[in-house]
């Protein structure tokens, strides 16, 4: 049981049960911090803004999780457990970006890169006995707002590593998006169009 959290407007206490009726539905969004290369690390920037946000009635939650082969997944499982989110977005920069991109799915490997705390990955697949793919579980085309496009490569660092875990082991709605270098208004609308289509959903299945 994680212990109550108390100083978060969004946060349920810890026994709340998932889409408890009355509560307003809520989105944890991740963004990472920083590693080799990039010292201000876009998502988690976007990450720590957005917390708090509320939209269409959807409560977002933003938190920021360490770029490490060890610690990013357990961090993601730790905020999972203690929110208990209707959906989880995960962001991470991607340099060579010209937009923000809806990943399509994980694959089902870790490439040899150290990570922030100078680590490597312990094993070459992220599960040995798992898919070599599994697709994302976000709406893409309710994402698709200008300026957000597709992409059908999350890399082999922590992006794709975080949405290969998720898509085994998430809520049923989970995946991730890549952002550019620079700031863009489309990661914003993109969230915002996430949070509209939680609320559609929910007014549907009266959750
Ligand atoms: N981007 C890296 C890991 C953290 C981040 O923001 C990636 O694309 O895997």
């Amino acid at each position: 049981m994680t212990a109550p959290i108390i100083d978060d407007p969004g946060a349920p206490r810890a026994s709340s049960p998932a889409s408890a009726p009355g509560r307003a539905p809520r989105l944890l969004v991740t963004g990472f911090g920083p590693f080799p290369g990039i010292t201000d690390n876009p998502s988690g920037r976007f990450a720590r803004e957005i917390d708090g946000a509320r939209v269409a009635g959807v409560a977002i939650v933003g938190r920021v999780v360490p770029v490490e082969w060890g610690r990013a997944w357990p961090a993601i499982v730790a905020h999972l457990e203690a929110l208990r989110p209707e959906a989880l977005l995960m962001l991470g920069v991607a340099r060579d970006r010209e937009q923000v991109e809806v990943e399509l799915w994980g694959r089902n490997h870790n490439h040899p890169v150290a990570d922030a705390a100078d680590a490597l990955p312990a094993e070459p697949l992220i599960s040995p006995d798992g898919p070599e793919t599994r697709p994302s579980r976000l709406p893409v085309e309710a994402l698709m707002v200008p300026g957000v496009g597709r992409s059908t490569d999350a890399g082999g660092y922590l992006c794709n590593h975080v949405l290969y875990r998720a898509l085994e082991s998430g809520p049923p709605c989970c995946g991730f998006v890549h952002v550019p270098a620079f700031e863009t208004p489309a990661t914003r609308q993109l969230v915002d169009a996430l949070a509209r289509w939680l609320a559609a959903e929910r007014a549907v299945t009266g959750g």
